[in-house]
């Protein structure tokens, strides 16, 4: 008896070890209840499993040479999460173990949509552009994190399956304001890579204001030397050599992020009218401004030499932005009297034609003869929402009510303004671009913008505290489409990704309303 026993405890216990020997580790997260923001557009799981120790290699085919930096990137991710180092190769082999990324013409037509599809041994990813592959591997990416801080040790495998996936709105932007106070390229490049985890696609930075002028102009160097030198609060300020911008523009393009250069005309110009007497009506340099009042600065419309100014920025600036809009700015020109302003709109809106961009500039923009390609910023507060565009043009949505990234989170919050009202996570979170405005053409909205105005910022911690967690949610009504959006689901992934932000130090403001994990 003792004997028939022990023959089954020694069998049974034997069959047990080697099941367990056999039974792969399993995956953090099934596929579908990845945390991932932006939510994709379709996530299908399926029982395979993936051992991350399976692969070997990133394969490029030799005509997707441009994929090359993408793979490169993406093999240093990947050794940073599972310690191993990838190879790259070139064309078919039958030995899979390899992430492959296929550039494929007949696919979707969205340059930004992409598939991925998770097997026992390997990972396909195609979209028909490099940019759509950019934006799959940032999925990639965030689920090698994700399930890393999740599963600590333990993160060895994904679930199969596949995600399909493609943007709701082409334009999702960030907007920078580098001249109340001024950021270093160090931390405008860290935004941008910030920025770039959650499929943002342009960043704009607001150059010039009544306190900065903050990119180098060759033919105009006093803008610099003299406006470039301080900020609000009396600080030090600073400028962008031309070196420095394009080291920014290239380093968003790598990216896949499109810098918008803003001038903003013809008022908040103090910091020039400080530097060339000869812009001023009565021939008087003005004083620097270090306040934080709007409204007050206009250019000297009348002037032929303000045109001459206007028309070598552009050139200087448009020379070197490979991208395709302008933004002239146009907004709260209280002391410009409104006939001024639209010839002085029209005019700048020739110049900006005559360099091949396209204009952008503040919704005040459409009282000048704008041609119908301009791209309008639409920036009202609720109150102010009857102020709508009665033309033809494309209009980026930016109400300060819901976009603001300066307004306060809440009574509390120690940074930021509050004239267009509170702003908490879920506000920020809560709306649909194409309906917030009832009067404005759906069809004519190409996306959203969120501004980060910074009278009361001044290093980087304090554009992460505003920025962080609300940019995530602007990110995700930017990509997913409306109706697989809602604040519970997002709340719920975007809690997973305050650990995100503390791997990298990203100081966010850890608002209540969301159960952090
Ligand atoms: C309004 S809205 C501005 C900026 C300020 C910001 C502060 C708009 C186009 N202009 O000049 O920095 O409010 O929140």
């Amino acid at each position: 008896m003792f004997k028939f026993f022990s023959k089954v405890f020694f069998v049974s216990g034997f069959i047990l070890i080697t099941m367990n020997a056999c039974i792969p580790p399993q995956p953090i997260f099934s596929l579908d209840k990845t945390p991932l923001i932006p939510l994709p557009t379709l996530v299908t799981p399926s029982d395979e499993v993936l051992q991350l120790n399976a692969i070997k290699f990133v394969r490029i085919y030799d005509a997707d040479k441009q994929l090359i930096p993408i793979a490169k990137n993406f093999i240093s991710y990947w050794k940073t999460i599972t310690q191993h180092e990838l190879l790259i190769t070139h064309g078919q082999t039958n030995d899979d173990h390899s992430i492959t990324l296929k550039i494929d013409e007949d696919f979707n037509p969205n340059p930004e949509a992409y598939k991925i599809e998770i097997l026992k041994d390997k990972i396909d990813l195609v979209a028909k552009t490099a940019q759509g592959i950019f934006r799959g591997v940032k999925t990639l990416e965030q689920m090698l994190f994700l399930g890393k801080l999740e599963g600590k040790t333990n993160f060895l495998s994904l679930q199969g399956g596949e995600i399909y996936d493609e943007p709701s709105f082409a334009y999702r932007g960030a907007m920078l304001d580098v001249a109340r106070h001024f950021f270093s390229v160090k931390d405008v490049k860290r935004y941008i890579d910030l920025l770039s985890n959650y499929k943002i696609n342009f960043l704009h930075l607001h150059l010039s204001d009544d306190q900065g002028w903050r990119i180098e102009i060759r033919s105009w160097p006093k803008l610099t030397e003299i406006g470039g030198q301080t900020e609000v609060g009396g600080g030090d300020g600073g400028f962008y050599t031309q070196e420095d911008y394009m080291e920014i523009i290239k380093y968003a393009s790598d990216r896949y992020i499109t810098i918008v250069p803003e001038i903003d005309l013809p008022g908040h110009t103090n910091a020039a009218l400080a530097s060339y007497a000869e812009l001023n009506c009565n021939g008087k340099a003005k004083d620097l401004y270090t306040g934080i009042e709007v409204g007050f600065s206009t250019l000297c419309v009348d002037k032929e030499v303000t045109y001459f100014f206007v028309e070598d920025v552009i050139r200087e600036i448009s020379e070197i932005s490979p991208g395709p809009y302008f933004h002239i700015g146009g907004d709260e020109s209280h002391v410009t009297p409104q006939d001024d302003f639209n010839r002085f709109m029209d005019r700048t809106l020739a110049i900006v034609k005559k360099y091949n961009k396209t204009p952008m500039g503040w919704y005040e923009l459409i009282t000048a003869d704008i041609p119908e390609e301009t791209l309008l910023q639409y920036w009202a507060k609720t109150e102010d929402f009857s102020k709508v565009i009665p033309k033809k043009s494309k209009i980026l949505i930016s109400a300060s009510s819901y976009c603001y990234l300066d307004m306060k989170y809440d009574s509390l919050t120690p940074l930021g303004l509050n004239w267009a009202g509170y702003l908490p996570v879920k506000k920020a979170y809560d709306w649909d671009p194409r309906s917030l405005v009832s009067d404005l053409d759906s069809e004519q909205i190409i996306g959203l913008e969120a501004p980060l105005w910074s009278e009361t910022l001044e290093e980087f911690d304090d554009i992460a505290f505003m920025a962080f967690p609300r940019i995530l949610g602007y990110a995700e009504i930017g990509w997913t489409d409306v109706s697989k959006r809602n604040w519970r689901d997002f709340s719920h992934r975007l809690s997973s990704h305050g650990q995100i932000f503390d791997a990298l130090e990203v100081k966010y403001y850890s608002s209540k309303e969301i159960d952090w994990k």
